[in-house]
């Protein structure tokens, strides 16, 4: 099955071209799921000459958006400590008082599987409202073996229900658990000995995720934890920086991971790191918004040592409830003074990449999966700069229809 969009304004996000890549008047053909030749109009491939022809009307098309960074498979919410945090309590002091992460795990252990699935098909119907194609989902609500695989085993099954990527994350060190609140090593050995190698033997998890922080897992524990991936072949990546800088960003780019999350509290120095590394920066705007966070990530610095930069939505129960891409590019923006080319490269290409799936997807380019938005604007700043606005005027997944 060959099929011809054409007269489209292709954002085509291919990293040999300037900004955004754009190509006025182009066309993508398409066969089997995937992106064959991506060009101008007047220069489409005789094999393609009979395909099904979709005339787009001079719409732009952007890569399908990425949310590289989420907890959408949780039970509950947290509305309540929401409350109390506008009556003058800390999200530290809330998590120290045994709140915060830690009733989420609560309710997260005592969801069955289809629980857990309905309510991130909410969530995730949200995100794909607005032109998402992949998704991350991360573990870290569970923190028994049992449960922290019910989390990913919920993430996969996504995959059955919708026209979606989804890549998970095992985050089992996301936070201690109450049993082991007297047993910090014994936790950690719960993860490399046990949770690690099933999950690996199960394929249930595509990389390793932790958080560090004074309130969550120390930098020393990180790392038992990332060379224990390492030695499974699993790639690493981190929640770092957000709250205090324990160095996570220089921690997660010597074990060569694929990103380092949040990095409010990133010095300089991290920044390099991650560059020389090619550990992706991802930027969580959703987070520092709803904490009312006032230092700002190192986005010079990153533009300086050539860091690359995502944005995700973070979608959590606690920190950020979000549950849309345009939003978060809308904060990347406004919050973080991130220019509009760097916002949707951000939700796209550096989004792949920094899953580990560049190869596949987040660029209009040929050999990739045909995913991709078709948009309602006349410019991509649209995409940015409107509130709670959604201009999608289609997805495509696997170049499905
Ligand atoms: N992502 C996380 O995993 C932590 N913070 C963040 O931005 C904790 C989220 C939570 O409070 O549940
Ligand atoms: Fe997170």
């Amino acid at each position: 099955m060959k099929t011809l969009w054409t007269n489209a304004r292709l954002a085509t996000l291919d990293p040999a071209l300037p900004g955004l890549g754009a190509l006025e008047s182009g066309a993508i053909a398409v066969e089997e799921g995937r992106i064959r030749w991506v060009g101008p109009v007047g220069e489409v491939p005789a094999a393609f000459s009979g395909a099904e022809r979709i005339d787009l009307e001079g719409r732009w098309v952007t890569p399908g958006l990425i949310d590289c960074h989420t907890h959408l498979v949780h039970g509950g919410d947290r509305a309540r400590e929401f409350e109390m945090r506008l009556e003058g309590a800390t999200y530290e002091e809330i998590a120290r008082a045994g709140g915060g992460i830690l009733s989420t795990v609560t309710a997260t252990r005592t969801a069955n599987h289809d629980q857990l699935v309905t309510g991130a098909l909410k969530r995730l119907d949200t995100l794909m409202a607005e032109g998402m194609t992949s998704v991350e989902i991360k573990s870290g609500y569970g923190l028994t073996v049992e449960s922290e695989i019910a989390m990913l085993r919920a993430a996969r099954a996504l995959e059955g229900e919708r026209q979606i990527s989804v890549s998970t994350s095992c985050l089992a060190a996301h936070a201690i658990p109450p049993e082991f609140a007297h047993d910090r090593p014994g936790y950690i050995r719960l993860i490399t000995e046990e949770m690690l190698p099933r999950m690996k033997a199960e394929g249930l998890a595509d990389a390793v995720d932790g958080f560090c922080e004074g309130i969550a897992l120390h930098p020393h524990e990180i790392e038992q934890v990332f060379k224990a991936a390492k030695a499974l072949g699993l790639p690493v990546k981190l929640h770092a920086d957000q709250l205090s800088d324990l160095g996570g960003a220089a921690l997660t780019a010597r074990f060569g991971g694929l990103s380092a999350d949040h990095l409010e509290c990133t010095n300089e120095e991290g920044a390099a790191a991650m560059a020389r590394a090619g550990t992706v920066a991802v930027l969580l705007p959703g987070a520092y918004y709803m904490l009312r966070e006032t230092r700002l990530p190192p986005i010079e610095a990153f533009r300086k040592h050539g860091t690359h930069m995502a944005l995700a939505t973070d979608n959590n129960p606690g920190t950020s409830p979000l549950t849309s891409l345009l939003l978060t590019m809308n904060m990347g923006a406004t919050l973080f003074r991130m220019r509009v080319s760097e916002c949707i490269a951000g939700v796209t290409r550096e989004a792949a990449r920094a899953l580990g799936r560049l190869n596949e997807t987040g660029t209009l380019e040929p050999g990739k999966w045909a995913d991709f938005a078709i948009w309602d604007i006349e410019r991509p700043a649209e995409i940015v700069y409107r509130l709670g606005f959604n201009p999608l005027f289609k997805r495509v997944w696997h170049g499905n229809k």
